[in-house]
């Protein structure tokens, strides 16, 4: 097998961290390179990506959801190993809660009809000066990583995802909240000639969510546009979703149109419609059963397997310590 080298060339310098990283070279020696590179040449073909190397970010810009990113931007070494396969892309695209589409797993097809094309962003509510932003102004101003992420639904599921991203922190540099902020809310689009579950009346559309500035500011805490070294395809939530892996998966709200910083507390889609099952926290917990199945367990997609579940998803050290001291708000069964 022919030895894969970090060519300099290939990186573009907004790319260039101080932090040892490296190419995904895992990924890279399992597919022999021959599958990238052939998926890289289809794209050009199709015409959706110029040729020649070219940075992650201007690939994004330049191609829509589905669009194979050359060169991929740099995995993160701090999350290159999962602990867990990742996820085969082939499962994951096409068991999907998305409910704007659908309120079952096969939601791939119908989210095509989500068009991303000039999607902008509107940053809000206590910050210095609201703004909009369009997808590409933003990633002209931020690097991409590849992070691999467990993620772990509270319907007692789990996938492991190689993410394409940047910390929600650096949105939040670029918002500049007022002091008094101290929480995030997050909104989807809403448009129900587009999605279809959106004319399910019954729902509180748009989806709603929200975590504490805290929440936010943790460097786990990852803004997702881009999966499996693509640009972020329709049904994961393009063009940019959240993705908080200690979390249960409802918390990680998809196709993002507003970020509001504000002083109340968020009431998310999920909380709204029945807050006795799916409180604000929401952290994995395996001790707190939801009130109609155990939390004890998940089902590993992809395999046949069930896995014990681990208190904050396993990524308690990085966020623990977040709850100290917030016991009396977690005697109850939101303490997930
Ligand atoms: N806007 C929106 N975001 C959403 C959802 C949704 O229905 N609508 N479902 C959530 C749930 S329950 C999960 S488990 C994850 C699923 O993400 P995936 O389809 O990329 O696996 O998205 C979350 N984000
Ligand atoms: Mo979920």
């Amino acid at each position: 097998m022919k030895r894969i080298r970090k060519e300099s060339w290939l990186i573009s310098e907004n790319e260039v961290t101080p932090e040892p990283v490296f190419w995904n070279r895992r990924r890279v020696l399992a597919a022999g390179g021959g599958l990238i590179a052939a998926g890289a040449a289809a794209a050009v073909i199709r015409g959706r990506i110029p040729m020649g190397p070219m940075p992650a970010a201007a690939a994004i810009r330049a191609g829509g959801p589905g669009t194979v990113l050359d060169p991929q931007p740099l995995l993160n070494p701090k999350f290159a190993d999962a602990g867990r396969m990742v996820t085969d892309e082939e499962i994951n695209s096409t068991y999907n809660n998305f409910y704007e589409f659908g309120s079952h797993k096969k939601i791939a097809e119908a989210s095509m009809a989500l068009d991303t094309t000039g999607w902008t962003v509107a940053i809000d509510g206590m910050v210095e000066t609201p703004f909009e932003i369009g997808m590409e102004d933003l990633l002209k101003q931020i690097d991409l990583e590849e992070r691999i992420y467990r993620h772990r639904c509270v319907e007692a599921w789990s996938m492991v995802v190689p993410w394409i991203g940047f910390p929600l922190s650096k949105l939040m540099a670029l918002a500049k909240p007022l002091s008094g902020a101290k929480y995030v809310r997050f909104e989807t689009f809403h448009d129900p000639m587009v999605a279809r579950g959106q004319r399910q009346h019954w729902y509180p559309w748009p989806y709603v969510e929200g975590v504490t500035m805290a929440e936010a500011e943790n460097d786990l805490s990852l803004m997702v546009v881009g999966a499996y070294g693509k640009v972020l395809p329709q049904q994961f939530g393009a063009p940019m979703r959240l993705h908080l892996p200690w979390k249960y998966g409802f918390k990680s709200i998809k196709s993002i149109k507003k970020v509001t910083f504000t002083d109340e507390r968020p009431v998310s889609f999920w909380e709204d419609l029945a807050v006795q099952e799916y409180g604000f926290w929401a952290n994995v917990n395996p001790a707190v059963a939801h009130p109609r199945w155990s939390q004890a367990q998940e089902r590993v997609l992809g395999t046949d397997k069930r896995v014990p579940t681990v208190r904050f998803n396993g990524y308690g050290a990085e966020v623990a310590h977040l709850y100290d001291g917030l016991e009396a708000e977690f005697a109850d069964r939101l303490w997930r």
